[in-house]
Parts: C-alpha cells; structure tokens; sequence
C-alpha cells in the first residue's frame, strides 16, 4: 500500500472507530473511551477535522470525577466483550460510569498543539473553557499520586501506567495478596493471541488491586495511603511534568497569571523530584517502588522520555543517546518497551518488549527538543516503516516490524497521520 493509500486508510480508522464524538482504540478488544487514546487520536483527527479533534478531549472530561480525576476508562455503554466492567470497577465519583483510576496526562500537551496549530478565537475559547478542568486534574495528580511532596507520580495500578504489563510492575506485583476476587473470565484472550498478553498471575492480581481499592471506596486519599501497589513511574511523571510546561503556556497565553504561578512551582518540584528516579548504575530514569523504596534496574521505552520531560542537560542527553545506540544495533526497529539486554525482555508481549507508535512520537519531540534530530528522525522512520510492514496494528515486534494486539488501531492510525506518515512529515519541513 502506498503512504497515501496509508492516509486514507487511518482517517477511515478514525471514522469506523468514532462512537460519535469519542473514539474506541479498537473494536472488540476496546469498546469503550480509554483516556489516553483518546488524546492521541485528537492529534490525529485535527489533521482532518479540527472539531473532532477537540470534541474528543471535551468528551473525555465529561467525565471527570468531582475531586478532578479523568478517569482511565469511560464506560459509556456497557458492552460484555470488555472485562473488567462497570460493575467490577464499582465507582461512583463522576457523572459517567469509569474504571476507578487515571491515566498519563497527556491532554494539557495536545490542547496546546490544537491552540499552535489554529490560535483563532475560537479555539482559544475551547482552551479557556478546558484550562480549569486541566488544572483540577493536575491537582489530583500532585494531591493524591505524590502525597508526600516528592516530585514523582505513583501509579497505583499497572493500568493507571498504561504500560501495563512492563517488568517494572513485576516485583510490586508479586507482592498484592490475591483475594476479593472470585471466579471471572477475562475477554482479552478471545480477542488477541493469549501468548501476547499478560498472564492469569497478573490478572489475579490486577483485580486484586481494583478490590482493595474498591473496598475503601476508591477515596483517593486512603488509596494513596493503602493501595497495595503504589510505584512511581518516569512515563507518567515525565509525561506530566512535560504537560505542565504546556500548560503553563496555555494559562499564560490565556492571561490567567494565578494559575500559571501556581504551575510553575508544580514544574520546580517535578524537576527536583526526577532526580529520584535516576539510576546511577543504569545512568537512566527508572520506576521506584514508593512502599519499598526499591529502583527498578531495568531501561524502558519510558526512561527516553526524560528529554520529552524537557530534562535535556548534557549528562541525561548523552545517556541517552548512548542507551539509544546500544539499543539500536540489537533490533531493526525503535524503540522497544523494554531493554533488549534485560533478561525480562520478551519482543512480542505486552510492554515487555514491543513498539508502540504513540511513544515513538514522544520520543521523537523529546529528541528533536534536545536538538537531536538525527535520532528524532530514526524514530521517525522507523514508525512510518512499521505501520507499512505491519499495518495499523496495536504494537509491533522491534525485530521483524509483525503487526501484533488489536488491528485498525486508533492511536496508531493518529500518530501515522500526525506525525509519522511520510506526507505529514514532507508538510512540517
Ligand atoms: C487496560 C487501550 C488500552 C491502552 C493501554 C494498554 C491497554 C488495557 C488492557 O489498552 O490497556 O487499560 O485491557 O490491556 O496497555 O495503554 O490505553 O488501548
């Protein structure tokens, strides 16, 4: 298929995948709103139809929660090819039935691309209207994933990561009691190849999560002070220190100087607080295990993430780089979830070892606002050239580009169009 036959191709995803208004990553596996999704496939749609692109983000904080949380998963309709449901999730804390948890904030980040790209009155409006819903959100994070003032995000689920199955929950794993759970049947293996996803060891213990969390009421305090799984994680934190600094320009083009006062501080303690997350043996940003005080010792697709973070001094950028090297003389493609070295690396199951597109892109900016644009492009490059070996697939394998997951994949039909396919790339130069 040529690269425009490519184009046609994800805009008819985004089309087919459109629930009118938002958009399911894929259909069967995903039926419903997952959050970030969603944010991605508004950079994919705005190449497009700019109006869907922010009615996506709209939608999703439709369904934000009373004390700011925007939820991982909406469950606007129940639909049983999905497990776990509304009903396991037992939540009550917005308007529209969710999963109990979040996901990354990437939404501050790409209003800011949709206000770059068309700075009319009009979409700052849709901006101003959205500014007090990100700010509610970013209070959560900082309230109720770093209570104790660290400078680093915890997940309290491997979901809430959204990278759910990497090696780096695997120790924080192990250590949840199985219980509350009962008997249930998982539908993700109907679906997909059941050697590519997580294990019943982890699923036993991601429900286990969600009942220890369901059992105080998903109070998000106590689930900070209880949650049996509580890590921070560099994706989550970097991607939201990254979305303050794009928020910050949003509340300053907007004129709001008390917001924007506030977020800089937020900047100043994440920027403080990575430093936690650096492993000095490793010479990269790692998970953490806030119960245990315990680094992770392995490099995930995440650690690349620190100059998208804008942490681009000359000590993280050349480890960086000489990660990304090493990493690129053992596979075709970057960039792996997980590091080919590691003994944990596995190239075709879940976060343990696949590509997927949407971190690419991040990568990619990081690279390009270090001033690296020679590894900015190989990133590039290589995403355009796994969609057109494996299609629009959910992840894919770094060694040979196989197309693996769910297929006619949302978020990777958006980053083709936004970024990765060689017409849109050819336009920003
Ligand atoms: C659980 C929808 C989501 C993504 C996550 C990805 C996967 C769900 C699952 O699919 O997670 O949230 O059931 O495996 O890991 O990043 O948002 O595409």
């Amino acid at each position: 298929m040529s690269d425009l036959d490519l184009d046609t191709t994800a805009r008819t995803i985004l089309t087919e995948n459109d629930q009118g208004g938002y958009t399911i990553p894929t259909k069967g596996l995903y039926p419903y709103q997952w959050n970030w999704d969603s944010v991605f496939v508004a950079l994919g749609f705005a190449t497009f139809d700019p109006d869907r692109a922010w009615r996506e983000i709209e939608m999703l904080f439709e369904g934000q929660w009373r004390d700011g949380m925007v939820p991982h998963i909406l469950f606007r309709k129940d639909d049983p090819s999905y497990f776990p449901g509304p009903s396991v999730w037992g939540t009550d804390g917005g308007p529209i039935p969710s999963s109990g948890h979040s996901q990354p904030p990437v939404a501050a980040s790409v209003v800011r691309d949709l206000v770059e790209a068309d700075p009319s009155k009009t979409t700052l409006q849709r901006a101003a209207a959205l500014l007090p819903k990100l700010m509610a959100w970013h209070r959560w994070y900082l309230a109720y994933r770093d209570p104790d003032n660290l400078g680093v995000l915890a997940v309290i689920h491997p979901w809430e990561s959204g990278r759910d199955n990497l090696p780096d929950w695997d120790a924080a794993l192990a250590a949840v009691d199985v219980k509350d759970i009962g008997p249930y049947e998982r539908k993700d293996t109907s679906h997909v190849d059941p050697s590519m996803r997580p294990h019943k060891e982890d699923y036993d213990r991601y429900l286990s999560i969600v009942a220890a969390c369901r059992k105080v009421g998903w109070d998000p305090a106590e689930v900070a002070r209880s949650c049996p799984f509580f890590v921070a994680d560099p994706g989550v934190t970097f991607i939201f220190l990254k979305a303050n600094r794009d928020l910050l320009n949003l509340a300053e083009r907007l004129g709001q100087e008390s917001e924007a006062a506030e977020i800089r501080g937020w900047i100043a303690r994440m920027e403080e607080g990575a430093k936690r997350l650096w492993n000095e043996d490793l010479k990269a940003h790692v998970a953490l295990d806030l119960r245990t005080g315990k680094q992770t010792n392995g490099i995930s697709s995440a650690s690349f993430l620190a100059s998208y973070a804008g942490l681009t001094d000359d000590l993280t950028l050349s480890a960086l780089q000489a990660h990304f090297d090493r990493i690129a003389a053992k596979v075709r493609y970057m960039t792996p979830s997980y590091d080919p070295d590691h003994a944990c690396y596995e190239p075709l199951r879940y976060w343990r070892g696949p590509v997927w597109a949407m971190i690419n892109y991040m990568i990619a900016r990081g690279f390009a606002e270090a001033g690296d644009f020679a590894r900015s492009e190989r990133v590039r490059r290589d995403t355009a050239a796994l969609i057109e070996t494996g299609g629009f697939a959910e992840y894919f394998s770094p060694v040979d580009g196989t197309g693996a997951g769910g297929g006619s994949f949302s978020w990777t039909a958006a980053i083709w169009l936004a970024w990765a396919s060689p017409s849109r790339a050819n336009k920003a130069a």
